[in-house]
């Protein structure tokens, strides 16, 4: 019989992190004090981190190494040169402008090119990249095919742009209304999904046809990347690193969260072909971030991030990122969990609603389950869903979001197979008595970004999450 081998983490440690493992008692203390958002929960209280893959991820060797290199010059920095010519190599841009993260770049670009009544297509909306569109006085369009909102649907590609969509709102409010599309690849909020070459393709042949700039949020493009290479015909041999800049050629720039798929704790940058674009940016950053030559980051970071560029493009390490996130959710889905499908790139997210569905969406039934799952095992997870999707700006009513979703979130490099596993199994000990779960209420609202820092109580009369 033939046996598929196994893979192991391409990487092996030299350096390790202890964990501090709380017990059951300490857990519900950290809770309460945390108001049940775990966004509000001390790392020390947690045994496996899964809130956020963003600046989560362990550096190599060679990244370490790099920090030594890094040149503090205020101005003109080696190490500025050295991660200039990085994204100029790997993803094929002209022009390059640091910034301190992605919403750095994010606050850039809305403002150069978002004027009050403008309308911005994108494939679903990312909560800081919507917040600084409406900032400017912009509003989201969502051009994301339909699919896309339904969990269970299996599509390859269910990050995809629907081109009727797009092409009715240029119709109906005119191309110069458009300041540009925003393509994210891969897609968080619809599970990390991927958006095919195919589909890149037709939507910049259609922005070109209607002369309106493509850019993309580059943030997991390595990650849409391997996908790419896993699902579509033709691309099954080619290095992911070749995949990647023929992607990107597909678009006009892109801003970049350096936390995710750079391989770095933090930074991010920029980067367009407009040589216009270009020289309003330098003009910009220097109000916000810093000179264009460090943009709000040290030199050594740009050194490290300048390496984590050419590391994340290896194909057998994305091979294996990728895989592992497919592995806890394979478990998951083995066991009857409800999951989005096809599992993304990088994290599994749980359906709360199919979950929990006793709860109404009123009860925050993502929030509660997020809140169960550090009760039950330590492991912090994240709400995406009514909480997060806050509310809307005209009948101040709570938005109500068709996904209503956990997100397991895997750090790159971080944690072993076996950490999957105990993640596994706490969600699946929870399902089996999912019943006994309580919905919960808001009692502390910030008006914006309220997910950071709400807080809640569980609904049950005894006061308790979950009921024995
Ligand atoms: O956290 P920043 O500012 O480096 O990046 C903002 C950002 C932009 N686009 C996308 C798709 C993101 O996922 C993103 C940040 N994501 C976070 C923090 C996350 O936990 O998913």
């Amino acid at each position: 019989m033939f046996l598929q081998r196994r893979m192991a983490e391409p990487y092996k440690i030299k350096s390790v992190e202890l964990i501090n493992v709380l017990n059951e008692q300490e857990r519900e203390a950290a809770l309460i004090e945390g108001g049940y958002n775990t966004f509000l929960i001390r790392s020390d209280q947690v045994y496996i981190d899964l809130l956020t893959d963003s600046g989560t991820s362990a550096m190599s060797d060679l990244q370490w190494a790099a920090l030594q290199r890094g040149d503090e010059a205020y101005a003109g920095s080696k190490s500025w040169y050295r991660l200039e010519h990085a994204v100029q190599e790997i993803y094929g841009y002209r022009h390059v402008i640091p910034t301190h993260q992605g919403r750095g770049a994010e606050n850039l670009l809305s403002q150069l090119k978002i004027h009050p009544g403008d309308y911005v297509p994108g494939n679903m909306y990312f909560t800081t990249t919507r917040a600084h569109q409406e900032l400017n006085g912009g509003t989201f369009v969502d051009i994301i095919i339909d699919e896309a909102h339904d969990p269970q649907a299996e599509l390859p590609f269910k990050g995809n742009v629907d081109l009727v969509k797009l092409e009715n709102l240029i119709q109906k409010v005119g191309a110069d209304k458009i300041p540009y599309v925003s393509v994210a690849v891969t897609v968080n909020l619809a599970g990390g999904q991927p958006v095919s070459m195919q589909n890149l393709r037709d939507v910049y042949a259609l922005c070109q046809k209607h002369s309106i700039p493509v850019m993309f949020d580059a943030t997991r493009c390595v990650e849409n990347a391997y996908f790419i290479k896993e699902r579509e015909v033709g691309y099954e041999r080619v290095p992911v690193k070749d995949i990647l800049k023929e992607m990107m050629s597909y678009s006009d720039g892109c801003t970049m969260s350096g936390k995710k798929d750079c391989l770095v704790n933090i930074g991010g940058f920029l980067a367009m072909n407009d040589d216009d674009l270009y020289t309003r940016a330098r003009e910009l950053v220097v109000l916000y971030e810093g000179m264009p030559s460090y943009g709000g980051m040290a030199g050594r970071d740009m050194e490290a991030m300048a390496q984590g560029i050419y590391e994340a493009v290896d194909d057998l390490y994305i091979a294996h990122r990728i895989n592992q996130v497919r592995y806890l959710g394979d478990q998951l889905i083995n066991a009857g969990v409800p999951v989005v499908r096809p599992i993304g790139g990088h994290a599994v997210f749980l359906e709360a609603r199919a979950f929990l569905p006793h709860l109404d969406q009123e009860q925050f039934p993502a929030q509660a389950l997020a809140a169960a799952l550090y009760l039950d095992s330590g492991v912090r997870s994240m709400e995406r869903g009514i909480v997060s999707s806050g509310r809307n700006k005209v009948t101040g009513e709570n938005n109500h979001p068709k996904l209503e979703l956990v997100r397991l979130t895997i750090p790159r490099r971080v944690y072993t197979d076996n950490h999957m596993d105990v993640v596994a199994d706490s969600v699946i000990s929870l399902y089996e008595k999912r019943d006994k779960i309580s919905g919960l209420e808001m009692v502390y609202e910030p008006p914006t970004l309220r997910f950071f820092n709400a807080r809640f109580e569980p609904l049950a009369a005894n006061g308790r999450l979950i009921q024995d």
